[in-house]
């Protein structure tokens, strides 16, 4: 049984153990907010963490291919917000588990959406609504660069995925007149980032090169270029679009580009190693099925509606990273590594 406060604002963030859903705890409670994360599983190793780093939070179970559940999550939160963060993120996991990708990065916004409704007995207009959409989104790219009115062509089964939930964000919007945003969201980045992702591969990879516990690096395709901010900042979008006194969609970028290349240039020039060709190698089992070759996103929409610009860029956020990584793995060589 949770005891609600009733006088702070009251979020649910499904995704909370991930990257953007910690900053956002973080961002939200420092805000005075009652926060509520879903968590999933029977036993989630990243509990200690969240209830670390959101002192306060209230955890519910529950999982975006369950609506049961997720009906559940809303009935005990009551929510004022709903931020729904939650979807297997991994584009290149995607082809290789496109059903779950389908069910879960797409469908999980319809189960969401339709706890929402159905906990409000048809009423949607008192819950404000954030959909973690992607510029995955644009993938193909038609306009460059990409805003809001661009047409989307995804090239990967999240790609498809994520633009369903988009659609159907605005579709709440329209059908039930839900204060229903989508966040079109360029990648973003942090030391707390999945290593999976390329920044993250590299930087890590990047510290134990330099202390001498990795000798190379195998990536993919070094051709392509992704518009890079900090996670940090872009949370900040996220609790401001539903701030604003009408729903809308955003495209939340810095309006700048780099390759991967340059990506490997700023994170060994961090360490001091200017000539990196020899320590990295790639591997056609890091290419992908179809390439999203370039995105770069013009945030002027954001700017002006939401008062909201990128704080942190390109060289600072590798350096903060790579430096992160350092900590890390100096502090825990031959441990398990964690989040911090
Ligand atoms: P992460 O991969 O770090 O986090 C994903 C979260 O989704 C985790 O908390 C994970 O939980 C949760 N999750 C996965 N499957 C389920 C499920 N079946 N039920 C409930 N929860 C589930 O992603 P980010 O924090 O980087 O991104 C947040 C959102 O924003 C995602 O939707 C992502 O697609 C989207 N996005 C991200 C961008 C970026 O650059 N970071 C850019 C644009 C959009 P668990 O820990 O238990 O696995
Ligand atoms: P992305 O991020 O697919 O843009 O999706 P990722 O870091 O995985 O890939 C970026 C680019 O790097 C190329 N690449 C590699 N990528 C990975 N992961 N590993 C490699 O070894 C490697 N070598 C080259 C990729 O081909 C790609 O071009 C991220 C996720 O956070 C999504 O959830 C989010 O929606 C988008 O950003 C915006």
């Amino acid at each position: 049984m949770v005891n609600r406060r009733i006088d702070v604002p009251r979020a649910l963030i499904t995704g909370i153990t991930g990257q953007d859903g910690l900053y956002l705890g973080e961002l939200l409670t420092a805000k005075g907010y009652e926060v509520f994360g879903l968590i999933r599983g029977q036993s989630n190793p990243k509990v200690a963490v969240v209830e670390r780093l959101v002192p306060g939070v209230v955890l519910l179970e529950g999982d975006l291919t369950d609506l049961p559940s997720l009906i559940g999550a809303v009935e005990i939160s009551q929510p004022d917000e709903v931020y729904n963060l939650g979807a297997i993120s991994f584009v290149g996991l995607s082809w290789k588990q496109a059903e779950l990708t389908g069910e879960t990065t797409g469908m999980g916004v319809l189960r969401v959406l339709e706890a929402l409704r159905i906990a409000g007995g048809n009423d949607m207009s008192r819950v404000r609504f954030y959909q973690a959409s992607s510029s995955e989104m644009f993938g193909k790219v038609r306009e460059t660069p990409q805003r809001e009115t661009t047409p989307f062509h995804p090239r990967s089964p999240y790609g498809v995925a994520k633009t369903f939930g988009h659609y159907l964000t605005v579709n709440y919007r329209e059908s039930y007149g839900a204060f229903a945003c989508s966040g079109l969201l360029f990648n973003h980045e942090s030391p707390r980032r999945g290593i999976e992702f390329v920044t993250r591969k590299i930087t890590r990879a990047v510290a134990r090169i330099s202390l001498g516990l990795q000798d190379s690096l195998t990536l993919g395709n070094l051709e392509s270029r992704r518009d890079w901010g900090f996670a940090g900042d872009y949370v900040e979008a996220m609790w401001r679009m539903l701030q604003q006194e009408t729903p809308d969609d955003y495209v939340v970028a810095t309006g700048v580009t780099h390759s991967i290349r340059e990506l490997l240039d700023a994170a060994f020039g961090r360490v001091g190693i200017g000539d990196w060709s020899g320590l990295v190698k790639q591997d056609p089992r890091f290419f992908r099925p179809a390439e999203v070759d370039v995105l770069v996103g013009d945030p002027s929409k954001a700017r002006e509606v939401l008062g909201w610009t990128p704080r942190v860029g390109f060289e600072e956020l590798i350096a903060m990273m790579v430096d992160a990584d350092l900590a890390l793995e100096a502090e825990s060589t031959g441990k398990a590594l964690t989040i911090r």
